[in-house]
């Protein structure tokens, strides 16, 4: 069975770009529901800790500074389907490759500073909401 929720960001070069009202749109217009969310700006050991997956690749020491540069939306996301319909949404990891009318085309810059993360699986799903988010701060 497939889960019904994923965790997103708004990334800091999407709040800079004063995009975080257009984003949240698109996702309510998409059928998703708020189950929690704040504003919060991420440290050096926290941006590592998050994208320790990553650790590996080359990218990783830019993609920890971009992702302390400014402060971010944390989010957990409620639909059926969530995570592989959140993917859909936000398109690409690049946005030259992203589908059009998806978050990416729209709102990032580079594949890089790419305005939303979307979780890959349900376990990640779930690990990455708990990462940001105590129980009780997600709505029932
Ligand atoms: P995803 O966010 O679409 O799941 P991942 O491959 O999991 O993409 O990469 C995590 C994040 O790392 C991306 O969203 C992007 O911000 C950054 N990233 C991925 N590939 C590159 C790259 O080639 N150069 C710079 N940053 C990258
Ligand atoms: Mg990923």
């Amino acid at each position: 069975m497939t889960g019904t929720r994923t965790f997103t960001m708004i990334k800091p070069d999407a709040v800079e770009d004063k995009n975080i009202g257009n984003i949240l749109q698109m996702i309510t217009d998409a059928g998703f529901t708020i189950k929690a969310m704040k504003l919060r700006r991420l440290s050096t050991e926290q941006a590592q800790e998050f994208y320790a997956i990553h650790s590996e690749r080359p990218f990783y020491g830019e993609l920890v500074e971009y992702m302390t540069s400014g402060p971010i939306i944390a989010a957990i996301l409620e639909k059926d389907n969530a995570v592989e319909d959140f993917r859909t949404l936000i398109g690409a990891t690049n946005p030259a490759e992203a589908a059009e009318g998806t978050i990416r085309a729209k709102y990032a810059e580079s594949i890089g500073r790419n305005a939303v993360h979307g979780s890959d699986s349900d376990e990640n799903a779930e690990i990455e909401g708990n990462f940001h988010f105590p129980v009780a701060e997600v709505v029932a």
